[in-house]
């Protein structure tokens, strides 16, 4: 049944429904960087009066919006598959009871929006009467998940946002991606204009997010390192240990952004030692945020924030060395210049911007 859309709110309200990741309850850290893009724009759309529902896994917590969770089994995390992998859907799947639930109270919203970077919403986009936008988390894994994106790209112009353009590219279908950056909300994170001798790490603990790099770095350099996150692969993390028994390293944890940005403030700066094409890199702009430069590799989406010589270092990928090189010249970087970047490129309002121009262009684009 053809649904109208009543125009004469699209200059004004809307009513959106999120649909979040399915790897685990929002608020747990298993959805890594989306879960921040997810929480900071439920904010700041409602700050800026739309009105949303919010539909997760059970166990999901979100502070500020209006929750509906979904039992059942969580979907095995992309990012440990390969090319070939074929799509997995377990039995009785969250995800499936998501979009299930969506479908039937498509009808009370505006537009749809999609976090989850798995095969099925894509699929049932052409069954759905009402828009979805679909928010792309991470670069190019799996041929199966191009080749269902792509399928939207192309019928529905306009409907796919990544993060930046360096993720874009790793896609067939990169010229069809509209780039949104992210953002931070900056209230939560304090400047620091002087810092203990500490470097810093954050990240779910997982081998494409290349700890064991930072390690050898804190070790070869004997700068002491803090390392806070989900520890997501126990074995990666014992053999860290194993190999690098007397490197100056401490695990803090999975923390809250405020006891997070506690830490970091205090630090000399972050590493960041991404193994695979880092989609954004939301670690980077909650260093900035407290006045802590960055170094990383030269590859994905955090090479594309650092502003070389002034709020971090780039490296050559996968080069220890490289990072330890860029340790020693840390003190030739502005902790102020890098708060500066983060208030003029990462603030929730440009978030909001960005995002709720890009959802009244589907809604326009639509007739
Ligand atoms: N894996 N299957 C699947 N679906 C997701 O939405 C997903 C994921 N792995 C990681 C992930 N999302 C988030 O951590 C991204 O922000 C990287």
């Amino acid at each position: 049944m053809s649904s109208t859309i009543d125009h004469s709110r699209i200059q004004t309200e809307l009513k959106l429904l999120f649909l979040s990741t399915p790897v685990g309850p929002l608020g747990s850290g298993l959805g890594g960087g989306v879960e921040l893009t997810l929480t900071n724009l439920i904010q700041e759309l409602q700050r800026r009066g739309h009105t949303l529902q919010v539909v997760a896994p059970e166990n999901s917590a979100a502070s500020n919006a209006s929750l509906v969770t979904i039992p059942g089994e969580l979907q095995p995390t992309a990012h440990t598959q390969g090319r070939a992998s074929p799509i997995i859907m377990p039995g009785n799947s969250a995800l499936a009871g998501m979009w299930n639930y969506a479908g039937r109270i498509q009808q009370d919203y505006d537009l749809l929006v999609n976090f989850a970077y798995d095969w099925l919403p894509f699929y049932l986009t052409p069954f759905f009467s009402r828009s979805i936008a679909h928010f792309i988390s991470m670069g190019s894994l799996t041929t199966a998940m191009d080749q269902v994106i792509h399928q939207v790209a192309l019928q529905f112009p306009g409907t796919i946002g990544v993060y930046t353009r360096t993720q874009a590219e790793t896609f067939p279908f990169a010229e069809y991606c509209r780039c949104l950056g992210s953002a931070v909300d900056l209230s939560l994170y304090q400047f620091c204009d002087r810092s203990g001798p500490w470097l810093v790490w954050l990240g779910r603990i997982s081998p494409e997010k290349g700890l064991e790099d930072a390690v050898a770095a804190a070790q070869r350099s004997q700068t002491p390192l803090k390392i806070l996150g989900k520890l997501e692969d126990k074995d990666y993390w014992r053999q860290i240990c194993k190999d690098y028994p007397d490197a100056p390293i401490e695990y803090l944890g999975f923390l809250s952004t405020v006891e997070l940005q506690q830490i970091v403030r205090q630090c000399r700066a972050l590493l960041m030692t991404p193994r695979w094409i880092e989609a954004f890199g939301n670690v980077a702009i909650e260093a900035l945020a407290c006045g802590v430069p960055v170094i990383t590799y030269r590859r994905g989406g955090p090479a594309g924030i650092v502003r070389e010589g002034k709020t971090g270092w780039l490296v050559e990928p996968d080069s220890v060395e490289g990072l330890v090189a860029a340790i020693a010249r840390i003190d030739q970087l502005s902790r102020r210049a890098c708060r500066q970047q983060a208030e003029a490129e990462y603030s929730l309002t440009a978030l909001g911007d960005r995002f709720e121009q890009w959802f009244r262009d589907i809604l326009t684009s639509r007739d």
